[in-house]
């Protein structure tokens, strides 16, 4: 089989306990075939530009990465991809800034990465290259001459037309997509923004149909839905030391134990979910000292003014309503501004009653996909996701809201907290069983099965 090389922003240790999902799955991939994973090794050093590529060997697996100058990461990691790219693909124009020296450090950058990889690989080789920081890779890579296989999983949404056309130079950026072989997006809703892309920038008469055919190169756009590692993820909420914990976060008067947990970033929506929390203990106020949100929320992209403000914004809204409704023997919020070990979430999952995921725009969404898999089979808690989450396409047993409407979300908190046992089992078995189907293994198979194979390319005479 031939060899596979990864190519990610930041390359994970895949043979870490704490390593999560994505790296275990492109871990495997990788051992499947002996396998390069690709990346920034996450330091800054003022000679990156000159300095080569570290090769580690890692479980099977060699891992090649290179550090970032101050000025690359501040225009290609901080300034395309996060300040521009981001906030677009996550619908929000309103945070996004464009600026042409961030543009050119995002291609300067994707080049050098080019330069790297095609140093590395051999012909045969497939290439398998993830998310928004990377969007032109595979076009530079060909410019040096590569004809290899080479994919595209796009981890977060992809916008609608409308949405695109407000960023500068869109029509090189999404262009450069064709260079790919396969490119993968989480939902049909995403994949349907693009083809509307295509059909409206190449004045197409009629529906895209895959695999399409752009000049000389042929490409596949597909969903991919991703998924967890199911018995892993169960296995480590009930070990005796996450049953202990359990014990402990369970002991005093409160009974509806709430979680939330995600990264500080506003496409998670917690301002509105804080507000929310907020209308539940207004509107049921027997529910008051029965009920706690619990909220982990590790900081994450600090440097950027918009996540500073979700900071503060947070800690305001947290005091306020534990000022408000807070007694002595109570705290309604209890916010956690730190990253907690993927063991200590996992009973913390299985020890709540309700799992608040409430993403005001979502790729997929794999803390929703945890908290089910974390539960009891015999007396499990129930799920409240948001609409406008990948995950909410298939998950549709869960409580699905609207997480703008405060009103909605604090009446699906009630319903969820009072829920009767046959109606939270017939829930819980029918997405469990989905989140197993559709686990991560199934999303890196089905991947690498369209991108391996050149059979999922149809004959000239039916894509022209
Ligand atoms: P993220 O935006 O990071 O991922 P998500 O899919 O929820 O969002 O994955 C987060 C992961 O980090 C989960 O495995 C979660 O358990 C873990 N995590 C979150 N908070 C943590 C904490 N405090 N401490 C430790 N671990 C924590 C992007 C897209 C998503 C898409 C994924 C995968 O934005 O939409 O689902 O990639 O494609």
């Amino acid at each position: 089989m031939s060899r596979l090389v990864v190519v990610s922003n930041r390359v994970a240790d895949p043979t870490a306990v704490q390593s999560g999902g994505l790296a275990v799955a492109v871990g495997d991939a990788l051992q499947d075939g002996n396998g390069i994973w690709f990346g920034w090794n996450g330091e800054i050093n003022e000679n990156a530009e000159k300095s080569g590529v570290n090769l580690e060997r890692r479980g099977g697996v060699t891992l090649a990465t290179l550090p970032l100058s101050q000025s690359e990461y501040d225009t290609y990691y901080l300034g395309y991809s996060n300040r521009a790219l981001w906030p677009v693909f996550h619908y929000r124009l309103d945070l996004a800034e464009f600026d042409i020296q961030a543009l050119e450090g995002y291609r300067s950058v994707n080049r050098r990465f080019a330069k790297s990889i095609a140093a590395l690989i051999d012909p045969s080789d497939v290439v398998w290259i993830h998310d928004y920081h990377l969007i032109p890779l595979a076009a530079e890579l060909r410019k040096l001459g590569a004809e290899n296989r080479i994919g595209f999983f796009l981890h977060i949404p992809f916008p609608p037309p409308e949405i695109i056309a407000a960023v500068p130079d869109h029509g090189w950026l999404f262009d450069t997509l064709h260079a790919y072989d396969v490119v993968g997006f989480q939902t049909e809703q995403d994949l349907s923004n693009f083809n509307r892309y295509v059909e409206q920038s190449m004045a197409s008469a009629g529906p895209v149909t895959h695999p399409f055919r752009n000049g000389t190169r042929k490409m596949l756009a597909k969903t991919y839905p991703i998924g967890i590692d199911v018995d892993s993820f169960i296995t480590m909420a009930h070990t005796p030391k996450a049953t202990e914990r359990i014990q402990r976060l369970t002991r005093g008067e409160v009974r509806n134990h709430v979680i939330g947990v995600e990264r500080l970033d506003y496409s998670k929506g917690l301002p509105d979910r804080f507000r929310s929390f907020r209308r539940f203990l207004e509107q049921y106020p027997d529910q008051r000292k029965k009920t706690v949100l619990m909220q982990i929320a590790p900081p994450t992209r600090g440097e950027l003014a918009a996540y500073a403000e979700i900071r503060t914004e947070l800690e305001q809204l947290s005091g306020a309503i534990n000022g408000a409704f807070g007694d002595f023997d109570w705290t309604p919020v209890r916010y956690i501004h730190r990253s907690v070990p993927r063991d200590t979430l996992a009973a913390l999952f299985r020890g709540s009653k309700v799992g608040l995921v409430t993403p005001l725009r979502d790729g997929m969404n794999l803390v929703a996909k945890e908290y089910v898999a974390a539960q009891e089979p015999d007396d499990p808690g129930v799920l409240i996701l948001s609409r406008f989450a990948g995950a909410a396409a298939d998950m549709e047993e869960a409580l699905i809201v609207n997480p703008y409407d405060a009103d909605e979300v604090a009446k699906a908190l009630y319903n969820a907290v009072t829920m009767e046992l046959d109606e939270r089992l017939d829930r819980h078995g029918k997405l469990l069983a989905r989140v197993r189907k559709n686990d991560i293994a199934a999303w890196r198979m089905a991947f690498m099965q369209d991108l391996r194979n050149p059979e999922t390319q149809p004959p000239p005479d039916q894509t022209a």
